[in-house]
């Protein structure tokens, strides 16, 4: 009795000192709420949310599997092969702008935050769905992360089919490259022009991250690019690096990131903003602040390049903050299929 009396008291007094230092944490980041249970039943769930307005489409997919009760894991893979495949998208996977070298080079990672089980490939040629090779190095080695020929002899071991991905356009825009061979990596879109006429945007810095919670509340995500586009050959970015471009915890939530990935690399961005999730910071703010990190360390390099985080929670509260004015993003949920234009620090 006296045994259980003292646990009780001293339960209390943990509890209590618990509340008091998370109460302290709270207020001194400017926040009083505390995540109850109810918080998380009531959270938004499923839903998708997918860098760039031609995360739409992938949405569309990805929502497909998530309706129907799917794993937040399988949702997100389907929902990263739609641009991935397509040709006319120049920044992902197959009819990605090549390296200097005019090879197509790929990088990808997939993670699931129920169990922080993650895979990723980077440097591969030759396959259109790298989304599908790294989540195989998940589920079926001991590694996290296959680079190069080692990936490629992976993924064809496992029958994928060796392709050639470099279409006649991305060739053609290459070839046009090489005539001044200026390596200039620029904020957000270049407009190609004919005469005065826009006729396409050609993206210097786009790459699908996607993440989502299906209807358990598990949380994951994908993250897929063929990278800066005439960057140096064996050049990897953030995104197939898991903390950088991507990071999943179902029990805080997820991030993801675009544009100039060393400045993602350097920051371990996408973890930065599962962290700062993690002590109460809204997915916005939690952005927000992993971008004034770029910005300070660097405030005359940050003037001219871009980076967005897309941030996810688990009650399916979202946000997003870029560098420069320009970044945007798809959400779909049982409440909305929506682009929003993301905020951002410089200029605004
Ligand atoms: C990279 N972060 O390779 C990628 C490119 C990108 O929007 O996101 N572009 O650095």
């Amino acid at each position: 009795m006296r045994g259980n009396e003292g646990e009780a008291k001293t339960n209390v007094m943990l509890n209590r000192r618990k509340f008091i230092k998370l109460s302290s944490i709270t207020s001194t980041l400017g926040f009083t709420k505390l995540v109850t249970a109810a918080d998380v039943s009531t959270a938004i769930k499923p839903i998708v949310i997918s860098t760039w307005d031609f995360g739409k489409e992938a949405n569309v997919e990805a929502w497909k599997i998530l309706n129907s009760g799917g794993k937040v894991i399988d949702a997100v893979e389907a929902g990263v092969k739609i641009p991935e495949a397509d040709p006319n998208n120049q920044s992902v996977g197959y009819g990605g702008l090549p390296d200097r070298d005019g090879k197509v080079t790929l990088d990808a990672c997939i993670m699931d935050g129920a169990n922080l089980a993650c895979g990723s490939v980077a440097c591969l040629e030759h396959i259109v769905h790298p989304i599908s090779v790294a989540k195989l190095v998940m589920q079926k080695t001991p590694h996290v992360m296959l680079v190069g020929d080692g990936a490629l002899q992976f993924a064809l071991a496992n029958g994928f089919i060796k392709t050639n991905l470099l279409t006649p356009e991305s060739e053609r825009d290459w070839k046009e490259w090489l005539k001044k061979a200026e390596y200039e990596p620029v904020i957000n879109i270049e407009k190609q022009l004919s005469g005065n006429k826009i006729v396409g945007n050609k993206n210097n810095h786009d790459t699908i991250g996607m993440i989502a919670i299906d209807v358990t509340g598990n949380i994951g995500g994908a993250c897929t690019t063929s990278g800066l586009s005439y960057k140096m050959h064996g050049r990897v970015g953030d995104s197939p690096i898991i903390g950088a471009g991507l990071y999943a915890d179902s029990e805080v939530g997820a991030a993801t990131s675009t544009g100039m990935g060393e400045e993602v690399i350097r920051t371990c961005g996408s973890h930065t903003v599962v962290e700062l999730m993690r002590q109460e910071f809204s997915p916005e703010e939690a952005c927000k602040k992993a971008v004034e990190r770029i910005i300070n360390r660097n405030p005359e390099r940050a003037k001219t390049l871009q980076v967005g985080f897309l941030a996810l929670n688990k009650k399916g509260e979202f946000g997003a903050y870029a560098i420069h004015k320009g970044f945007n993003y798809a959400v779909k949920s049982n409440n909305e299929e929506k682009i929003y234009d993301s905020k951002y620090v410089l200029n605004p």
